[in-house]
Protein backbone atom coordinates (compact mmCIF):
# COMPACT_ATOMS: atom_id res chain seq x y z
CA UNK A 1 0.00 0.00 0.00
CA UNK A 2 1.52 3.25 -1.61
CA UNK A 3 1.22 5.87 1.87
CA UNK A 4 0.68 9.79 0.84
CA UNK A 5 4.11 10.54 1.82
CA UNK A 6 5.97 8.17 -0.23
CA UNK A 7 4.02 9.87 -2.73
CA UNK A 8 5.81 12.65 -1.86
CA UNK A 9 9.15 11.77 -1.10
CA UNK A 10 9.67 9.86 -4.36
CA UNK A 11 8.52 13.03 -5.93
CA UNK A 12 10.71 14.88 -4.18
CA UNK A 13 13.77 12.44 -5.17
CA UNK A 14 12.86 13.10 -8.33
CA UNK A 15 12.96 16.64 -8.62
CA UNK A 16 16.21 16.31 -6.63
CA UNK A 17 17.82 14.00 -9.12
CA UNK A 18 16.40 16.12 -12.04
CA UNK A 19 18.15 19.02 -10.43
CA UNK A 20 21.74 17.12 -9.36
CA UNK A 21 22.38 16.67 -13.01
CA UNK A 22 26.46 15.55 -12.33
CA UNK A 23 24.32 13.14 -9.89
CA UNK A 24 27.07 14.34 -7.08
CA UNK A 25 24.71 14.43 -4.19
CA UNK A 26 24.03 17.74 -4.02
CA UNK A 27 23.06 20.96 -5.89
CA UNK A 28 25.50 23.35 -6.24
CA UNK A 29 25.10 26.21 -8.61
CA UNK A 30 27.36 24.23 -11.79
CA UNK A 31 23.81 21.91 -11.90
CA UNK A 32 21.83 24.72 -12.71
CA UNK A 33 24.23 26.45 -15.11
CA UNK A 34 24.10 22.58 -16.88
CA UNK A 35 20.11 23.01 -16.75
CA UNK A 36 19.90 26.72 -17.57
CA UNK A 37 22.49 25.63 -20.94
CA UNK A 38 20.64 22.46 -22.08
CA UNK A 39 16.95 24.34 -21.82
CA UNK A 40 18.22 27.57 -23.36
CA UNK A 41 19.92 25.18 -26.40
CA UNK A 42 16.70 23.23 -26.57
CA UNK A 43 14.82 26.15 -27.76
CA UNK A 44 17.24 27.60 -30.25
CA UNK A 45 18.50 29.87 -27.66
CA UNK A 46 22.05 30.77 -28.64
CA UNK A 47 24.89 31.07 -25.82
CA UNK A 48 25.22 34.44 -24.89
CA UNK A 49 21.94 35.35 -25.84
CA UNK A 50 20.09 37.49 -24.09
CA UNK A 51 16.99 34.79 -23.06
CA UNK A 52 20.05 32.23 -22.19
CA UNK A 53 21.23 34.70 -19.82
CA UNK A 54 18.24 35.09 -18.23
CA UNK A 55 17.63 31.89 -17.69
CA UNK A 56 20.97 31.38 -16.27
CA UNK A 57 20.47 34.55 -14.60
CA UNK A 58 17.03 33.20 -12.82
CA UNK A 59 18.50 29.72 -12.29
CA UNK A 60 21.13 31.22 -10.11
CA UNK A 61 18.77 33.34 -7.86
CA UNK A 62 16.79 30.25 -7.20
CA UNK A 63 20.04 28.44 -6.21
CA UNK A 64 21.14 31.47 -3.84
CA UNK A 65 17.08 31.48 -2.82
CA UNK A 66 17.25 27.20 -2.08
CA UNK A 67 20.74 27.63 -0.32
CA UNK A 68 19.23 30.45 2.17
CA UNK A 69 16.25 28.76 2.68
CA UNK A 70 17.19 24.98 3.02
CA UNK A 71 21.39 24.61 3.15
CA UNK A 72 21.40 24.07 7.14
CA UNK A 73 25.03 22.97 7.52
CA UNK A 74 26.60 26.05 5.47
CA UNK A 75 28.27 24.30 2.96
CA UNK A 76 27.07 26.49 0.20
CA UNK A 77 25.05 23.46 -1.66
CA UNK A 78 21.88 21.43 -0.98
CA UNK A 79 22.47 17.79 -0.18
CA UNK A 80 18.95 15.15 -0.82
CA UNK A 81 18.62 15.29 3.05
CA UNK A 82 18.62 19.10 2.83
CA UNK A 83 16.25 19.26 0.21
CA UNK A 84 13.56 16.49 1.11
CA UNK A 85 13.20 18.77 4.88
CA UNK A 86 13.46 22.02 2.72
CA UNK A 87 10.78 21.09 0.89
CA UNK A 88 8.50 19.86 3.32
CA UNK A 89 8.64 23.28 4.90
CA UNK A 90 8.10 25.18 1.38
CA UNK A 91 4.80 22.95 -0.10
CA UNK A 92 3.74 23.43 4.09
CA UNK A 93 3.59 27.29 3.07
CA UNK A 94 2.55 27.82 -0.56
CA UNK A 95 3.87 31.17 -0.50
CA UNK A 96 7.50 29.97 0.41
CA UNK A 97 7.18 27.84 -2.26
CA UNK A 98 6.13 30.52 -4.65
CA UNK A 99 9.10 32.78 -3.04
CA UNK A 100 11.98 30.70 -3.76
CA UNK A 101 10.95 28.80 -6.94
CA UNK A 102 8.91 30.70 -9.34
CA UNK A 103 11.25 32.70 -11.21
CA UNK A 104 13.10 29.94 -12.11
CA UNK A 105 9.46 28.61 -13.89
CA UNK A 106 8.49 32.27 -15.13
CA UNK A 107 12.05 32.01 -16.85
CA UNK A 108 11.62 28.92 -18.42
CA UNK A 109 8.12 29.79 -19.68
CA UNK A 110 9.66 32.66 -21.33
CA UNK A 111 12.23 30.85 -22.55
CA UNK A 112 10.17 28.30 -24.20
CA UNK A 113 7.85 30.87 -25.33
CA UNK A 114 9.49 31.51 -28.30
CA UNK A 115 7.27 33.25 -30.72
CA UNK A 116 6.89 35.76 -27.48
CA UNK A 117 3.24 35.67 -27.15
CA UNK A 118 2.32 34.57 -23.60
CA UNK A 119 1.31 31.22 -23.89
CA UNK A 120 2.95 27.99 -25.95
CA UNK A 121 1.69 26.59 -28.15
CA UNK A 122 2.32 23.73 -31.04
CA UNK A 123 6.24 23.19 -31.59
CA UNK A 124 7.02 25.06 -27.94
CA UNK A 125 5.14 22.76 -26.04
CA UNK A 126 6.64 19.50 -28.10
CA UNK A 127 9.60 20.86 -27.15
CA UNK A 128 9.24 21.18 -23.40
CA UNK A 129 9.00 17.55 -23.05
CA UNK A 130 11.85 16.99 -25.31
CA UNK A 131 13.67 18.92 -23.49
CA UNK A 132 12.75 17.12 -19.86
CA UNK A 133 13.16 13.79 -21.97
CA UNK A 134 9.85 12.76 -21.58
CA UNK A 135 8.33 9.59 -23.66
CA UNK A 136 6.20 10.50 -25.94
CA UNK A 137 3.07 8.60 -23.56
CA UNK A 138 4.16 10.53 -20.68
CA UNK A 139 3.90 13.70 -22.80
CA UNK A 140 0.42 12.96 -23.68
CA UNK A 141 -0.44 12.92 -20.43
CA UNK A 142 0.90 15.95 -18.94
CA UNK A 143 -0.61 18.05 -22.10
CA UNK A 144 -3.96 16.99 -20.57
CA UNK A 145 -3.05 17.27 -17.02
CA UNK A 146 -1.45 20.57 -17.73
CA UNK A 147 -3.82 22.26 -19.94
CA UNK A 148 -6.25 22.96 -17.74
CA UNK A 149 -9.23 24.41 -19.70
CA UNK A 150 -7.90 22.42 -22.69
CA UNK A 151 -7.37 24.90 -25.48
CA UNK A 152 -4.65 22.90 -26.65
CA UNK A 153 -1.84 25.89 -25.50
CA UNK A 154 -0.13 26.45 -21.70
CA UNK A 155 -0.60 29.56 -19.87
CA UNK A 156 2.18 30.59 -17.85
CA UNK A 157 -0.34 29.76 -14.57
CA UNK A 158 -1.00 27.13 -16.23
CA UNK A 159 2.33 25.98 -15.96
CA UNK A 160 3.18 27.23 -12.74
CA UNK A 161 0.19 25.72 -11.17
CA UNK A 162 0.82 22.34 -12.37
CA UNK A 163 4.14 22.65 -11.28
CA UNK A 164 3.82 23.64 -8.25
CA UNK A 165 0.83 20.75 -7.72
CA UNK A 166 3.28 18.00 -8.35
CA UNK A 167 5.06 19.22 -5.59
CA UNK A 168 2.35 20.19 -3.22
CA UNK A 169 -0.14 17.39 -3.68
CA UNK A 170 -0.27 13.66 -1.70
CA UNK A 171 -3.21 12.94 -4.23
CA UNK A 172 -2.01 10.45 -6.85
CA UNK A 173 -4.15 11.51 -8.72
CA UNK A 174 -4.48 15.16 -9.05
CA UNK A 175 -3.37 16.50 -12.06
CA UNK A 176 0.36 17.42 -11.50
CA UNK A 177 1.00 14.42 -9.51
CA UNK A 178 2.65 12.66 -12.95
CA UNK A 179 4.50 15.32 -13.78
CA UNK A 180 8.30 14.36 -15.07
CA UNK A 181 6.38 10.55 -15.65
CA UNK A 182 4.13 8.81 -13.44
CA UNK A 183 4.59 8.68 -9.97
CA1 LIG B 1 25.39 18.13 -8.38
CA1 LIG C 1 24.46 21.83 2.60
CA1 LIG D 1 4.13 31.10 -27.67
Amino acid sequence: MTTATDLRTRKFNRFFDLLDTDSNGYIEPEDWARTAQKFSAGFGHAEGSAQAKALHRAYQQVHHNIVSAMDTDGDGRVSREEFHAGLHRHVADLGLLDKTFRPALDAEFDTADINGDGVLQGEEIDLIWKVWGMSEKDAKTAMEQMDRDGDGRISRDEYYATWREYLASEDPDAPGSWLLGHP
